[in-house]
Protein backbone atom coordinates (compact mmCIF):
# COMPACT_ATOMS: atom_id res chain seq x y z
CA UNK A 1 0.00 0.00 0.00
CA UNK A 2 1.08 3.78 -0.73
CA UNK A 3 -0.28 6.50 1.15
CA UNK A 4 -0.87 9.49 -1.33
CA UNK A 5 -2.80 12.84 -0.95
CA UNK A 6 -4.47 14.86 -3.89
CA UNK A 7 -2.70 18.29 -4.72
CA UNK A 8 -4.75 20.60 -7.37
CA UNK A 9 -1.30 21.64 -8.91
CA UNK A 10 0.20 24.49 -8.47
CA UNK A 11 -2.88 26.52 -7.68
CA UNK A 12 -3.95 24.24 -4.73
CA UNK A 13 -3.52 26.61 -1.45
CA UNK A 14 -1.80 23.00 0.17
CA UNK A 15 1.64 22.96 -0.58
CA UNK A 16 3.81 20.35 -1.76
CA UNK A 17 6.12 21.11 1.96
CA UNK A 18 2.82 20.87 3.79
CA UNK A 19 2.18 17.61 2.21
CA UNK A 20 5.52 15.67 2.55
CA UNK A 21 5.02 16.40 6.51
CA UNK A 22 2.31 14.16 7.39
CA UNK A 23 3.47 10.81 8.22
CA UNK A 24 3.64 8.22 5.52
CA UNK A 25 3.17 10.45 2.34
CA UNK A 26 4.55 8.44 -0.19
CA UNK A 27 3.88 11.08 -2.86
CA UNK A 28 0.78 13.16 -5.01
CA UNK A 29 -1.69 12.44 -7.06
CA UNK A 30 -2.64 15.37 -9.35
CA UNK A 31 -2.77 16.61 -13.31
CA UNK A 32 -2.37 18.44 -15.49
CA UNK A 33 -5.29 21.05 -15.43
CA UNK A 34 -4.90 23.73 -18.07
CA UNK A 35 -5.17 21.40 -20.93
CA UNK A 36 -8.95 21.29 -22.77
CA UNK A 37 -10.53 17.48 -22.20
CA UNK A 38 -9.45 15.84 -25.66
CA UNK A 39 -6.28 17.13 -26.07
CA UNK A 40 -2.80 16.07 -25.15
CA UNK A 41 -1.54 16.44 -21.69
CA UNK A 42 2.18 18.15 -22.90
CA UNK A 43 5.47 16.39 -22.10
CA UNK A 44 6.77 19.88 -20.87
CA UNK A 45 3.55 20.33 -18.20
CA UNK A 46 4.31 17.13 -17.15
CA UNK A 47 7.62 17.43 -16.44
CA UNK A 48 6.39 20.28 -14.49
CA UNK A 49 4.80 18.21 -12.08
CA UNK A 50 7.28 15.23 -11.89
CA UNK A 51 10.16 17.91 -10.60
CA UNK A 52 7.94 19.98 -8.54
CA UNK A 53 7.19 16.74 -6.43
CA UNK A 54 10.77 14.87 -6.84
CA UNK A 55 12.29 18.47 -5.45
CA UNK A 56 9.67 18.21 -2.01
CA UNK A 57 10.45 13.82 -2.05
CA UNK A 58 7.32 13.27 -3.15
CA UNK A 59 6.53 10.42 -5.77
CA UNK A 60 4.33 11.23 -9.00
CA UNK A 61 2.70 8.56 -9.46
CA UNK A 62 -0.76 8.43 -9.56
CA UNK A 63 -2.93 10.86 -12.46
CA UNK A 64 -6.62 11.90 -10.92
CA UNK A 65 -8.13 12.41 -13.65
CA UNK A 66 -7.35 12.37 -17.15
CA UNK A 67 -10.80 12.99 -18.31
CA UNK A 68 -12.61 11.28 -20.91
CA UNK A 69 -13.71 13.56 -23.75
CA UNK A 70 -18.08 13.47 -23.97
CA UNK A 71 -17.53 12.04 -27.27
CA UNK A 72 -15.84 8.98 -26.23
CA UNK A 73 -18.48 8.56 -23.87
CA UNK A 74 -20.72 9.15 -26.69
CA UNK A 75 -19.61 6.88 -29.56
CA UNK A 76 -19.09 10.18 -31.84
CA UNK A 77 -17.57 9.76 -34.95
CA UNK A 78 -14.19 11.69 -34.15
CA UNK A 79 -13.45 8.73 -30.89
CA UNK A 80 -10.45 7.22 -32.76
CA UNK A 81 -8.93 10.63 -32.93
CA UNK A 82 -9.56 11.40 -29.38
CA UNK A 83 -8.23 8.14 -28.17
CA UNK A 84 -5.51 8.35 -29.67
CA UNK A 85 -5.18 11.69 -27.84
CA UNK A 86 -6.04 9.73 -24.75
CA UNK A 87 -3.24 7.14 -25.40
CA UNK A 88 -0.55 9.74 -26.48
CA UNK A 89 -1.60 11.41 -23.21
CA UNK A 90 -1.06 7.90 -21.31
CA UNK A 91 2.61 7.70 -22.97
CA UNK A 92 3.22 10.81 -21.98
CA UNK A 93 2.76 10.26 -18.49
CA UNK A 94 4.20 6.61 -18.90
CA UNK A 95 7.49 8.43 -19.59
CA UNK A 96 7.63 10.00 -16.55
CA UNK A 97 6.80 7.11 -14.16
CA UNK A 98 2.99 7.45 -14.13
CA UNK A 99 1.61 3.93 -12.62
CA UNK A 100 -2.01 4.74 -11.87
CA UNK A 101 -4.72 6.60 -14.05
CA UNK A 102 -8.24 7.41 -12.73
CA UNK A 103 -10.89 8.67 -14.66
CA UNK A 104 -14.37 8.10 -14.75
CA UNK A 105 -17.13 7.51 -17.28
CA UNK A 106 -20.34 9.63 -16.37
CA UNK A 107 -21.87 11.56 -18.83
CA UNK A 108 -21.87 15.10 -18.13
CA UNK A 109 -21.72 15.47 -14.96
CA UNK A 110 -19.03 13.89 -11.86
CA UNK A 111 -20.46 14.27 -8.35
CA UNK A 112 -23.17 15.60 -7.76
CA UNK A 113 -24.26 17.32 -3.95
CA UNK A 114 -26.55 19.52 -2.73
CA UNK A 115 -24.63 21.20 0.10
CA UNK A 116 -20.74 21.89 0.37
CA UNK A 117 -20.80 23.36 4.08
CA UNK A 118 -23.07 21.32 6.11
CA UNK A 119 -22.77 22.14 9.40
CA UNK A 120 -22.03 19.53 11.99
CA UNK A 121 -22.85 20.33 16.09
CA UNK A 122 -19.24 20.21 16.80
CA UNK A 123 -18.58 23.38 14.47
CA UNK A 124 -17.31 21.62 11.03
CA UNK A 125 -18.82 21.56 7.91
CA UNK A 126 -18.71 18.90 5.36
CA UNK A 127 -20.27 17.87 2.12
CA UNK A 128 -23.99 16.54 1.39
CA UNK A 129 -26.73 14.60 -0.52
CA UNK A 130 -29.89 14.96 -0.54
CA UNK A 131 -31.64 13.22 -3.38
CA UNK A 132 -34.95 14.72 -3.46
CA UNK A 133 -33.73 18.66 -3.12
CA UNK A 134 -31.52 17.76 -6.14
CA UNK A 135 -34.40 16.48 -8.22
CA UNK A 136 -36.68 19.35 -7.82
CA UNK A 137 -34.03 21.50 -9.91
CA UNK A 138 -34.80 22.05 -13.25
CA UNK A 139 -31.73 20.67 -15.29
CA UNK A 140 -31.69 22.97 -17.87
CA UNK A 141 -31.01 26.02 -15.32
CA UNK A 142 -28.27 24.11 -13.14
CA UNK A 143 -26.60 25.71 -10.80
CA UNK A 144 -25.06 23.30 -8.26
CA UNK A 145 -22.89 23.64 -5.61
CA UNK A 146 -19.02 22.85 -7.02
CA UNK A 147 -20.42 22.22 -10.74
CA UNK A 148 -17.93 23.59 -12.93
CA UNK A 149 -20.26 26.32 -14.76
CA UNK A 150 -18.75 26.37 -17.81
CA UNK A 151 -21.45 25.03 -19.94
CA UNK A 152 -23.90 27.71 -21.16
CA UNK A 153 -26.98 26.58 -20.50
CA UNK A 154 -27.69 25.99 -24.58
CA UNK A 155 -24.69 23.53 -24.33
CA UNK A 156 -25.54 21.59 -21.29
CA UNK A 157 -29.27 21.40 -22.90
CA UNK A 158 -27.91 20.05 -26.19
CA UNK A 159 -25.21 17.55 -24.39
CA UNK A 160 -28.01 16.21 -22.66
CA UNK A 161 -29.76 15.86 -25.56
CA UNK A 162 -26.78 13.88 -27.28
CA UNK A 163 -27.53 11.38 -24.69
CA UNK A 164 -30.87 10.70 -25.42
CA UNK A 165 -30.37 7.72 -27.16
CA UNK A 166 -27.34 6.35 -25.17
CA UNK A 167 -28.91 3.23 -23.13
CA UNK A 168 -26.91 1.72 -20.41
CA UNK A 169 -25.46 -0.72 -22.55
CA UNK A 170 -24.54 1.64 -25.41
CA UNK A 171 -22.45 3.62 -22.88
CA UNK A 172 -20.94 0.32 -21.55
CA UNK A 173 -20.02 -0.84 -25.59
CA UNK A 174 -18.49 2.27 -25.15
CA UNK A 175 -15.97 2.32 -22.58
CA UNK A 176 -15.26 -1.38 -23.21
CA UNK A 177 -14.07 -0.03 -27.04
CA UNK A 178 -12.55 3.06 -25.14
CA UNK A 179 -10.63 0.73 -22.83
CA UNK A 180 -9.33 -1.68 -25.45
CA UNK A 181 -8.13 1.30 -27.81
CA UNK A 182 -5.66 2.12 -24.74
CA UNK A 183 -5.02 -0.96 -23.02
CA UNK A 184 -1.82 -1.57 -25.63
CA UNK A 185 0.02 1.71 -24.11
CA UNK A 186 -0.91 0.85 -20.51
CA UNK A 187 0.31 -2.87 -21.03
CA UNK A 188 3.47 -1.28 -23.01
CA UNK A 189 4.18 1.36 -19.75
CA UNK A 190 3.34 -0.64 -17.07
CA UNK A 191 -0.41 2.12 -16.11
CA UNK A 192 -3.08 0.96 -14.31
CA UNK A 193 -6.34 2.17 -15.77
CA UNK A 194 -8.39 2.83 -12.40
CA UNK A 195 -12.04 3.65 -13.15
CA UNK A 196 -13.97 5.94 -10.60
CA UNK A 197 -17.39 4.45 -9.86
CA UNK A 198 -20.30 6.94 -10.70
CA UNK A 199 -21.01 9.49 -7.48
CA UNK A 200 -23.87 8.90 -6.27
CA UNK A 201 -24.06 5.55 -8.01
CA UNK A 202 -27.72 5.67 -9.66
CA UNK A 203 -28.95 7.25 -12.84
CA UNK A 204 -29.01 11.07 -12.50
CA UNK A 205 -30.84 13.23 -14.51
CA UNK A 206 -32.16 10.36 -17.00
CA UNK A 207 -28.37 10.15 -17.64
CA UNK A 208 -27.75 6.50 -17.72
CA UNK A 209 -24.54 5.26 -15.05
CA UNK A 210 -22.92 2.40 -15.17
CA UNK A 211 -19.78 1.80 -12.79
CA UNK A 212 -22.65 1.83 -9.76
CA UNK A 213 -22.13 -2.19 -8.47
CA UNK A 214 -20.69 -5.40 -7.97
CA UNK A 215 -22.23 -6.72 -11.03
CA UNK A 216 -20.54 -3.54 -12.70
CA UNK A 217 -17.34 -4.59 -11.88
CA UNK A 218 -18.31 -8.20 -13.20
CA UNK A 219 -19.16 -7.28 -16.64
CA UNK A 220 -16.44 -5.12 -17.00
CA UNK A 221 -13.16 -7.14 -16.00
CA UNK A 222 -15.25 -10.04 -18.81
CA UNK A 223 -15.03 -7.03 -21.41
CA UNK A 224 -11.58 -5.96 -20.64
CA UNK A 225 -9.49 -9.02 -19.19
CA UNK A 226 -5.96 -7.16 -18.60
CA UNK A 227 -5.33 -6.46 -15.48
CA UNK A 228 -4.19 -2.74 -16.16
CA UNK A 229 -7.80 -2.72 -16.54
CA UNK A 230 -8.88 -1.89 -12.96
CA UNK A 231 -10.85 0.54 -10.60
CA UNK A 232 -10.03 3.05 -8.49
CA UNK A 233 -12.35 1.85 -4.85
CA UNK A 234 -14.34 4.76 -3.72
CA UNK A 235 -15.87 4.04 -0.31
CA UNK A 236 -18.34 7.32 -0.39
CA UNK A 237 -19.26 6.62 -3.81
CA UNK A 238 -20.23 3.11 -4.13
CA UNK A 239 -21.46 3.17 -0.21
CA UNK A 240 -23.97 5.66 -1.22
CA UNK A 241 -26.27 2.89 -2.09
CA UNK A 242 -27.19 0.44 0.58
CA UNK A 243 -27.10 -2.53 -1.40
CA UNK A 244 -23.06 -2.39 -2.04
CA UNK A 245 -21.43 -4.66 0.53
CA UNK A 246 -18.06 -2.77 0.39
CA UNK A 247 -16.26 -5.48 2.65
CA UNK A 248 -17.66 -8.37 0.09
CA UNK A 249 -16.71 -5.76 -2.89
CA UNK A 250 -12.96 -5.39 -1.20
CA UNK A 251 -11.67 -8.27 -0.82
CA UNK A 252 -12.94 -10.33 -3.91
CA UNK A 253 -11.62 -7.05 -6.42
CA UNK A 254 -8.93 -6.35 -4.25
CA UNK A 255 -6.47 -7.36 -7.16
CA UNK A 256 -8.00 -5.35 -9.46
CA UNK A 257 -8.11 -2.65 -7.05
CA UNK A 258 -5.45 0.16 -8.02
CA UNK A 259 -6.44 3.18 -5.98
CA UNK A 260 -8.66 3.35 -3.08
CA UNK A 261 -10.58 6.02 -2.06
CA UNK A 262 -11.35 5.94 1.78
CA UNK A 263 -13.45 8.00 2.74
CA UNK A 264 -16.56 7.86 5.14
CA UNK A 265 -20.51 8.91 4.83
CA UNK A 266 -23.26 8.75 7.29
CA UNK A 267 -26.45 7.76 5.89
CA UNK A 268 -29.17 10.64 6.48
CA UNK A 269 -32.25 8.49 4.77
CA UNK A 270 -32.70 6.17 2.02
CA UNK A 271 -30.70 8.05 -0.50
CA UNK A 272 -29.17 10.79 1.35
CA UNK A 273 -26.20 10.95 3.23
CA UNK A 274 -23.13 13.67 4.78
CA UNK A 275 -19.70 13.05 4.37
CA UNK A 276 -18.11 12.46 8.06
CA UNK A 277 -14.70 12.26 9.76
CA UNK A 278 -12.99 8.92 8.54
CA UNK A 279 -13.46 6.60 11.36
CA UNK A 280 -15.41 4.14 11.13
CA UNK A 281 -17.51 5.39 14.92
CA UNK A 282 -17.98 8.21 12.78
CA UNK A 283 -20.43 7.18 10.04
CA UNK A 284 -21.84 4.21 8.38
CA UNK A 285 -19.07 2.90 6.69
CA UNK A 286 -17.21 0.04 8.22
CA UNK A 287 -13.62 1.58 7.42
CA UNK A 288 -12.24 -0.88 9.43
CA UNK A 289 -13.18 -3.69 7.86
CA UNK A 290 -12.90 -2.45 4.29
CA UNK A 291 -8.55 -2.17 5.13
CA UNK A 292 -9.06 -5.76 6.95
CA UNK A 293 -10.61 -7.45 3.53
CA UNK A 294 -8.47 -5.41 1.33
CA UNK A 295 -5.27 -6.51 3.05
CA UNK A 296 -6.32 -10.44 3.25
CA UNK A 297 -7.19 -10.03 -0.58
CA UNK A 298 -3.68 -8.60 -1.29
CA UNK A 299 -4.28 -5.41 -2.30
CA UNK A 300 -0.99 -3.85 -3.34
CA UNK A 301 -1.87 -0.31 -4.74
CA UNK A 302 -2.51 3.64 -3.96
CA UNK A 303 -4.64 4.56 -1.10
CA UNK A 304 -5.61 8.55 -0.52
CA UNK A 305 -7.58 9.93 2.15
CA UNK A 306 -11.22 11.00 0.66
CA UNK A 307 -13.01 14.03 1.21
CA UNK A 308 -12.61 15.41 4.53
CA UNK A 309 -14.45 17.99 6.88
CA UNK A 310 -13.37 21.46 7.42
CA UNK A 311 -12.47 22.00 10.31
CA UNK A 312 -10.66 24.40 12.38
CA UNK A 313 -11.24 27.13 11.30
CA UNK A 314 -10.19 26.12 7.52
CA UNK A 315 -11.81 27.06 4.79
CA UNK A 316 -10.59 24.33 2.07
CA UNK A 317 -11.68 23.36 -1.53
CA UNK A 318 -14.88 21.44 -0.64
CA UNK A 319 -13.82 17.96 0.92
CA UNK A 320 -9.83 19.00 -0.18
CA UNK A 321 -8.34 21.02 2.96
CA UNK A 322 -5.94 19.82 4.85
CA UNK A 323 -6.29 19.19 8.15
CA UNK A 324 -9.08 16.44 8.13
CA UNK A 325 -7.81 14.80 5.17
CA UNK A 326 -4.08 14.56 7.51
CA UNK A 327 -5.94 13.03 10.08
CA UNK A 328 -7.39 10.75 7.92
CA UNK A 329 -4.21 10.09 6.45
CA UNK A 330 -2.82 9.26 9.76
CA UNK A 331 -5.86 7.10 11.05
CA UNK A 332 -5.56 4.99 7.74
CA UNK A 333 -2.27 4.01 8.16
CA UNK A 334 -2.70 3.18 12.03
CA UNK A 335 -5.15 0.73 10.40
CA UNK A 336 -3.07 -0.57 7.92
CA UNK A 337 -0.27 -0.76 9.77
CA UNK A 338 -2.02 -2.95 12.46
CA UNK A 339 -4.05 -5.42 10.19
CA UNK A 340 -0.97 -6.02 7.37
CA UNK A 341 0.65 -6.89 10.98
CA UNK A 342 -2.15 -9.39 11.90
CA UNK A 343 -1.77 -11.20 8.84
CA UNK A 344 1.96 -11.13 8.85
CA UNK A 345 1.75 -12.74 12.18
CA UNK A 346 -1.03 -15.06 11.23
CA UNK A 347 1.43 -16.25 8.15
CA UNK A 348 3.84 -17.10 10.32
C1 LIG B 1 -14.36 14.02 -6.23
C2 LIG B 1 -13.57 13.04 -6.96
C3 LIG B 1 -14.02 12.88 -8.39
C4 LIG B 1 -12.99 12.04 -9.14
C5 LIG B 1 -13.37 11.76 -10.56
C6 LIG B 1 -12.41 10.77 -11.16
O1 LIG B 1 -13.95 14.48 -5.21
O2 LIG B 1 -13.52 11.83 -6.32
O3 LIG B 1 -14.16 14.13 -9.00
O4 LIG B 1 -11.78 12.70 -9.14
O5 LIG B 1 -14.65 11.28 -10.67
O6 LIG B 1 -12.42 10.89 -12.54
Amino acid sequence: MKMTFRWYGEKDTIPLSYIRQIPGMSGVVTAVYDTPVGEVWEPEKIERLYSLCKENGLEFEVIESVPVHENIKLGAENRDKLIENYAKTLENLGKFGVKCVCYNFMPVFDWLRTDLHKQAPDGSNSLSYKHEQLMSLDVNDLHLPGWDESYKPEQLKGLLDSYKDITHEKLFENLVYFLKGIMPVCVKYGINMAIHPDDPPWDMFGLPRIITCEQSYEKLFTAVPEINNGITFCTGSLGACRDNDLVKMAEKYAKRIHFAHLRQIKYDGELDFTEAGHMTKTGSLDIYGIVKALVKGGFDGYVRPDHGRNIWGEDGKPGYGLYDRALGAAYLNGLFEAVENEYKEAKK
